[in-house]
């Protein structure tokens, strides 16, 4: 096993649509640990942070809007691989292509509007944990 532990957002769309419950219960579900979570608001300054890879592209406005346009819940999720498992679970960036059963193709249709973020890589975990945690809200016993 390769325990690791990745940034799980429910974007502001998925918490409009109440399924702030399923998407805990999906990682539940699977064996996944919930090892800290939260409700906030992103300023556009801690959004930009967030996703300053994309800054300069053409969605990039667009994307700080819309994640900034209501509260998210922020969650670390640890398990053998979270970083991989939550990303297959949440499916493809564009909801079009995401298979019916993954998040996104359950519960989202377009690419602006899908739902739900996750860590891409263990740097990506490492830092993006630390944007919205402190190590003491981290719970690290079993
Ligand atoms: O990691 P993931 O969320 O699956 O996709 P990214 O390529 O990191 O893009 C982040 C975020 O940006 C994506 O969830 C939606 C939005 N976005 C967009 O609106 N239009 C694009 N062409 C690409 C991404
Ligand atoms: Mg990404």
């Amino acid at each position: 096993t390769m325990e690791s532990t990745t940034l799980v957002l429910v974007k502001p769309d998925g918490v409009q649509k109440g399924i702030i419950g399923d998407i805990i219960s999906r990682f539940e579900r699977r064996g996944l640990k919930i090892i800290a979570l939260k409700m906030l608001h992103l300023s556009r300054e801690r959004a930009a942070i967030h996703y300053e890879e994309h800054q300069g592209k053409p969605f990039f406005d667009g994307l700080v809007d819309f994640i900034t346009s209501g509260p998210i819940v922020a969650m670390v999720v640890k398990g053998n691989q979270a970083i991989k498992v939550v990303r297959t679970m949440m499916g493809t960036t564009n909801p079009v292509d995401a298979l019916p059963g993954t998040i996104r193709g359950d519960y989202a249709l377009t690419i602006g509007h899908n739902v739900i973020h996750g860590s891409d890589s263990e740097l990506s975990a490492i830092r993006e944990i630390k944007i919205y945690f402190d190590e003491k809200e981290i719970n690290r016993l079993d």
